[in-house]
């Protein structure tokens, strides 16, 4: 395939209810869309970082440099290009795996497109349903998180996760545990913790959570591990593994015991699948993390949660969680369950005038 054009579209998609972490406080997503198109097929992807650079170094506009300036011209200069190839054309530039993610994943949907192959199927999918959690911000009060937890499983989530940080810890996950008994629960400090914390946060051993993700900073495996060594509670990593090299690290660390897989962060979905695969082997078991992606993203994680692998439920909620409308048909849950995509490549497209009507700008690099 030979790519003679890339579309990067920013829209803007207020999100239903606030949605706080311990590094800010999300109300809108603004999102930035990849089209490419080739004479064969064209691919959509959704490039997961945010507008600020909280949660990982990168940020919407600084993709937006980095594609204009080298990815895309590099990529374009090909006569052929596959998704193996992105990576491999990309390599050189260090870092930037969010921006080479959604690049990769646009190729691969117009490979996959022009092939009549849905991604679930490339990917080694085994099931046709995943079950679902979904990750519960910060609040202001008990009550107002019991309120949330309530209506999340009402809506039949299988699994919650509560967003932790110093000072909204143990209270919180006491009260959801006495209020909803036995339920699926386990907390996201995203790094707000230091080793020094280990005494306060071993005392969430008592409620038997599922597991504790990434409660020390991005780049500590050697303190994660220690503190592994002090908790009950599995140690699961999300911003610490942004590669499969990393998962191996933390795997021979013993600094995790779960890892939360996000195609974004690591790269993209062949990365991701690396990561399962290498997780799958040495018995780790993972799960799909979230960015509150549109459908669009949300497609292709649904896809990878389908892996054998995939033993937990991910933060892979359905399309109302986040939106009132979403950019595609929304993603409904049913059981507990979103259904897989069938379709070829991520199997879901942009409804033309919801894209629109959401739209910010578009650029078009050809
Ligand atoms: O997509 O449901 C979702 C959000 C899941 O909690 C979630 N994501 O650290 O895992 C995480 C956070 C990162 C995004 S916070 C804006
Ligand atoms: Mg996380």
């Amino acid at each position: 395939m030979k790519i003679t054009g890339v579309e990067l579209r920013r829209v803007a998609m207020p999100l239903v209810a606030p949605f706080r972490t311990s590094f800010g406080t999300e109300y809108e997503r603004d999102v930035l869309l990849v089209r490419v198109v080739t004479p064969e097929a064209e691919g959509w992807a959704e490039c997961v970082a945010m507008e600020q650079p909280l949660y990982s170094s990168e940020y919407a506009d600084g993709v937006t440099d980095v594609y204009r300036r080298f990815m895309i011209p590099w990529l374009m200069a090909l006569p052929s290009i596959d998704a193996y190839g992105v990576a491999r054309t990309l390599g050189p530039i260090k870092g930037h795996r969010m921006a080479k993610a959604a690049l990769e994943t646009a190729v691969l949907d117009a490979q996959l497109r022009a092939a009549g192959e849905p991604l679930a199927r490339f990917l080694g999918a085994s099931r046709e349903r995943v079950p679902c959690g979904v990750s519960v911000g910060i609040m202001d009060s008990i009550p107002q998180l019991l309120e949330a937890v309530d209506a999340y499983l009402a809506a039949g989530y299988v699994r919650i996760k509560l967003k932790i940080e110093p000072g909204w810890d143990v209270d919180p996950v006491r009260a959801v545990r006495e209020r909803f008994g036995d339920i699926l629960l386990q907390v996201d400090a995203n790094a707000a913790y230091s080793l020094a914390d280990a005494p306060q946060l071993a005392r969430l051993d008592e409620f038997g959570l599922l597991l504790i993700e990434q409660p020390l900073a991005d780049d500590d495996l050697v303190q994660h591990a220690e503190l592994a060594k002090r908790l009950k509670t599995p140690l699961c990593l999300d911003e610490s593994i942004e590669s499969a090299a990393h998962a191996a690290a933390a795997i021979s660390l013993r600094a995790c015991s779960i890892v939360n897989i996000k195609p974004g962060r690591v790269g993209g979905y062949l990365e991701a699948r690396r990561i399962h695969d290498l997780c799958r082997a040495h018995g780790v078991a993972v799960w799909c993390g979230g960015m509150l992606e549109t459908g669009i993203g949300r497609a292709a994680n649904v896809a990878l949660a389908a892996l054998p692998g995939f033993t937990l439920p991910g933060d892979t909620s359905a399309s109302r969680r986040y939106y009132a409308t979403d950019l595609t048909a929304p993603f409904v849950l049913r059981d507990g369950q979103l259904d897989v995509p069938t379709g070829p490549g991520i199997g879901v497209d942009p409804i033309p005038d919801v894209l629109d009507a959401i739209t910010t700008s578009i650029e078009w690099i050809k």
